[in-house]
């Protein structure tokens, strides 16, 4: 067959290309286990990568070379070491590496969180970060969370907490970006968090093309063919929002972020191209990466919480003095609630949704710590392992916030102990925001409703099993009974 003995040829021509490369270079790799030929380490990675590097990485330290088929990894491990790579060379490490998946489902890397590092980039970030900041919408979050929880149907019976969470943050995340209600079934009959869980996993799967660049042509996996029926349906759907907007635009309606970058696209005052298609690059990207992210959060939270029924208590105390029980929680309220703030931080240790941030990659070669860095390496900064780095935290395995009592450690990127965000220039540009609607959310939550485990479980049995995607969820559904607290 053709196509077997095109890959016998081209695996033996890599092979002597790189046994005589490795005869001249002397420059000195980070350590790492010893790989086997072809596959190198993917042999060793399972279901939770994050867990399997950080189980590897401390036999081989912070800083290690993995490498899965030709491609070559670095995995950062050890607060220090992310603060070399985020901050000290955060420059080089800017880039995102080509994605077969992000290819097809972000118009070609016409977009941000996968974007190449360049002048489009730092555009497109900083148009979105002003967006986000200058957002009036916070203050309409607070309405909304009310008048979901009065139909929510939340009193006395089992209700599937993960579920109702999601299509929360996903109708939160429409406002955020779009400033308009859509429903689950306007992206597709599937509904909306069906199709977007599908983009992430088929994101998240090693797709072997990218580890094997000679296979990609060949779609060994049947991927691209998925990927590709994928980003038609979201691409109806940002046709969509646009004619909306255009429509309402006419009418004088306040103006958001998709507003904005509609006039750019008439403006011509960019140095690049910026046309329709990357208006809905854009506009996905902020979708997927707010929604998944906020309701994965609060979910960790809120699983904590019911797991550790003191800390529980507390977070109820606190609301109870700062805000009583006649009332319920706004915005204006969180500043005070220092004990949540605590939880929040505490729950991002153990479980930071995104464990190995998006994958950076280099432009080009460097030396840290007296190591090589090769260009275009990828870079995978484990904050799910320097979350239990023991030489960064005590006890690193007991979830117990008070550990930030007094602590300067925040969670915003400029402790590398904690970064639920990432840091530096490609830091999370949502940050803000999500801290609110994640706080908002769990506050509001624990301050109306007294929770607890169905069928006299008991906290210590409720299953805190991970599962791995671009964003880690809980693998269980969280289920809870609640009941209403406030006096009114
Ligand atoms: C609790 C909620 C959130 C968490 C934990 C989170 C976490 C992260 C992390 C870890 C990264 C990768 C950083 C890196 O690679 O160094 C990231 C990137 C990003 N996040 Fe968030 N995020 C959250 C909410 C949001 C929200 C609400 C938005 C927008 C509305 C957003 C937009 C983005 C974008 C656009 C990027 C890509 C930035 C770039 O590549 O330059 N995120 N986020
Ligand atoms: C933090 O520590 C101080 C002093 O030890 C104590 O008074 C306070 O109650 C603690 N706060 C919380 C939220 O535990
Ligand atoms: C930031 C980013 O993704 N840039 C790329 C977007 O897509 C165009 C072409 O499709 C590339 O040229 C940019 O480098």
């Amino acid at each position: 067959m053709l196509s077997s003995s095109f890959i016998w040829y081209t695996i033996i021509v890599v092979a002597v290309l790189s046994f005589l490369h490795g005869s001249t270079k002397k420059k000195k790799l980070p350590p790492g286990p010893r790989g086997v030929p072809i596959l190198g380490h993917l042999h060793m990675i399972g279901k939770n990568p994050h867990q399997d590097l950080h189980r590897i990485a401390q036999k081989h330290g912070p800083i290690m070379y993995v490498q899965f088929g030709f491609v070559p990894h670095i995995v950062v491990s050890s607060p220090q070491a992310a603060e070399q790579f985020l901050k000290t060379y955060d420059l080089v490490f800017a880039g995102r590496p080509p994605h077969q998946a992000a290819k097809y489902l972000s118009w070609d890397q016409r977009n941000l969180s996968f974007g190449t590092y360049g002048p489009y980039w730092r555009y497109t970030r900083k148009l979105c970060t002003l967006e986000l900041l200058s957002s009036p919408k916070i203050s309409s979050f607070h309405a909304f969370l009310v008048e979901w929880l009065k139909h929510a149907g939340l009193e006395r019976i089992s209700v599937d907490l993960s579920a109702k969470v999601s299509s929360l943050t996903t109708e939160m995340s429409c406002m955020m970006v779009f400033s308009k209600k859509y429903e689950d079934k306007d992206i597709d009959e599937r509904g909306f968090k069906v199709v977007i869980q599908e983009a992430m996993k088929l994101a998240a799967i090693r797709n072997l093309g990218d580890y094997f660049p000679f296979l990609g042509v060949l779609d060994l996996q049947g991927l691209t063919k998925r990927v590709k029926a994928l980003s038609k349906v979201f691409d109806d759907f940002c046709e969509k929002v646009i004619d909306d907007h255009v429509r309402d635009g006419d009418q004088g309606g306040t103006k958001d972020i998709v507003d904005t970058m509609l006039s750019i696209t008439q403006s011509r005052e960019t140095e690049f191209q910026f046309d329709r298609r990357h208006v809905k690059a854009i506009m996905l990207d902020m979708l997927v990466a707010s929604m998944d992210t906020t309701a994965s959060t609060v979910e960790w939270i809120l699983s904590e919480l019911l797991k550790n029924p003191r800390v529980m208590g507390k977070v109820q105390k606190e609301l109870e003095l700062v805000v009583g029980l006649d009332r319920m929680v706004e915005e204006s309220d969180l500043e005070s609630l220092e004990y949540l703030d605590m939880v929040v931080k505490e729950t991002f240790r153990l479980h930071p949704v995104a464990p190995l941030l998006l994958p950076h990659y280099s432009l080009e070669d460097c030396t840290v710590d007296g190591y090589h860095i090769p260009k275009h390496a990828r870079i995978f900064v484990n904050t799910f392992a320097i979350g239990r780095d023991p030489s960064a935290w005590t006890d690193p395995e007991k979830f117990n916030p008070e550990r930030f009592n007094g602590s300067s450690i925040d969670l915003r990127g400029q402790h590398f102990q904690l970064l639920p965000f990432g840091s530096g220039r490609r830091g999370c540009p949502g940050m803000q925001l999500g801290l609110i609607v994640v706080r908002l959310i769990v506050a509001q939550l624990v301050h109306c409703f007294d929770w607890k485990l169905p069928n006299n479980m008991l906290p210590s049995e409720l299953d805190m099993t991970e599962e791995f995607g671009l964003v880690v969820t809980r693998a269980e559904h969280l289920i809870a009974v609640p009941t209403y607290r406030l006096q009114k």
